[in-house]
């Protein structure tokens, strides 16, 4: 397990040209790296890290977007990797909160581009970063370490940051919500942009499962104890029979609830290393809370427009890289789509328009298509020709871009 108790070496300058800087949030300045968002002072800290970092190959990285629910990720983790270690009526949890016990690489280890010695740390190591995938150190990709990625309806993640960000500024002046929406929509928010670090998790969790797992938080809330045997299988530590018997699933979930973090005298005073009030880290840790804020959010219309052209967005690139068809069916669905924004969670549309760009999912997609062309036909047979039906679902399925039509305008999400 990983501690604070690790040697640096002096900083090294880290002068990499800092392209734009952003007064985002009122309080912070926001500098993009690489297409990241985060502060400046931590530019030094995150070349460091991706420089320096060695991966070993049972290493443990939880990554998350900021308000994600990181605290939570670490507590579980942390109390599922060591649970030989350490007795429930004595454990770390209750005195230490769960961002001292895991440490984040990016923002804390290599803190002002010091080179932490973290080799001599008792394996398995446990890690924290809020990088997208992308800038993940390549000698994290290449090993075979295990990462959990947490994610979180985008909605929550804003009022989230919004609420948290709020906190240091004078209580009579918060930064105005559609003024935050506006930084977030774009992209401009710490650890952004929201999409683009949902969606290289959500790709590398497809491409190589046995190393990358994706959790979402409001599924976590809602069947923990599913979540909980999913992330110990991936961690090569399933439970017994005899655990489970045990009831060490519930004791872990209590463990680490909301309920029970907030009711520590850890987590009502002080600091975490990294210098934030620790009371700072728990606010609601609900699902759905956002729905509050929902007035002022969608004053403009913000969200739905936001995941509208997101869908868009991915659509014409998809579109681009394919040979064009005679038939472009995109004008006919749009407003079938813009129906449906409303009934489907954004993050799973995303998500699941991703999934079909791949081979698995063409497949099923595939599948599905044909499925349902099979119902239609035997529904609507007698009142049209076979013939002519079959020509409408050749011309429906002739390409890719048409199955995921198909799907979206007729299907099941
Ligand atoms: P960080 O990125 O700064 O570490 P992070 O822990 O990701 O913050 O996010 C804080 C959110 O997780 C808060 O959400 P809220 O503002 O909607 O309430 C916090 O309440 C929630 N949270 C913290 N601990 C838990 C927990 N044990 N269970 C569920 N949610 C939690």
């Amino acid at each position: 397990m990983a501690t604070s108790n690790v040697h640096e070496t002096p900083s090294k300058e880290y002068d990499e040209p800092i392209t734009v800087v952003e007064k985002g949030w009122k309080n912070i300045h926001l500098t993009q790296y690489q297409g990241h968002w985060t502060s400046p002072q931590h530019i030094a800290a995150v070349m460091a890290f991706r420089e320096h970092f060695e991966s070993h190959s049972d290493d443990i990285i939880l990554t998350t977007q900021p308000k994600s629910g990181t605290t939570w990720l670490k507590a579980l983790t942390f109390t599922v990797t060591n649970r030989n270690l350490h007795d429930f009526d004595n454990h770390p949890l209750l005195k230490t909160n769960p961002h001292d016990l895991v440490p984040f690489l990016d923002i804390e280890l290599y803190a002002n581009g010091h080179i932490p010695d973290l080799t001599n740390l008792p394996s398995p190591r446990l890690f924290a970063s809020h990088l997208p995938y992308n800038l993940l150190p390549t000698s994290m990709i290449k090993s075979d370490c295990r990462i959990i990625y947490l994610c979180r309806n985008p909605k929550a993640t804003f009022v989230s940051m919004w609420k948290f960000n709020n906190k240091f500024l004078p209580e009579d002046a918060p930064v105005p919500i559609q003024e935050a929406f506006e930084l977030f929509y774009k992209g401009i928010t710490p650890g952004g942009p929201f999409w683009e670090h949902v969606l290289g998790h959500w790709k590398a969790s497809l491409e190589r499962p046995e190393r990358v797992l994706f959790i979402k938080y409001e599924e976590l809330k809602e069947d923990p104890t599913f979540h909980l045997r999913r992330l110990a299988e991936f961690l090569g530590c399933p439970f017994s029979l005899e655990e489970e018997r045990r009831g060490i699933i519930e004791k872990i979930q209590r463990l680490c609830s909301f309920e029970n973090l907030t009711s520590l005298d850890v987590n009502k005073s002080g600091n975490t290393r990294i210098g934030i009030k620790t009371e700072n880290y728990f606010r609601r840790g609900v699902v759905g809370d956002w729905s509050k804020f929902e007035i002022a959010i969608d004053e403009q219309p913000r969200v739905k427009k936001w995941v509208f052209d997101k869908i868009c967005q991915f659509w014409k690139n998809w579109k681009s890289k394919l040979k064009q068809t005679h038939y472009d069916p995109f004008h006919t669905t749009r407003e079938r789509l813009q129906y449906r924004l409303d009934r489907v969670d954004p993050v799973q549309w995303v998500l699941l328009i991703e999934f079909w760009r791949t081979k698995d999912g063409m497949e099923r997609s595939k599948r599905n298509a044909e499925n349902r062309a099979l119902q239609t036909m035997n529904h609507i047979a007698g009142t049209k020709s076979f013939a002519l039906i079959r020509e409408e679902e050749a011309i429906a399925m002739n390409s890719l871009e048409n199955v995921l039509i198909y799907e979206l305008a007729y299907g099941s999400i």
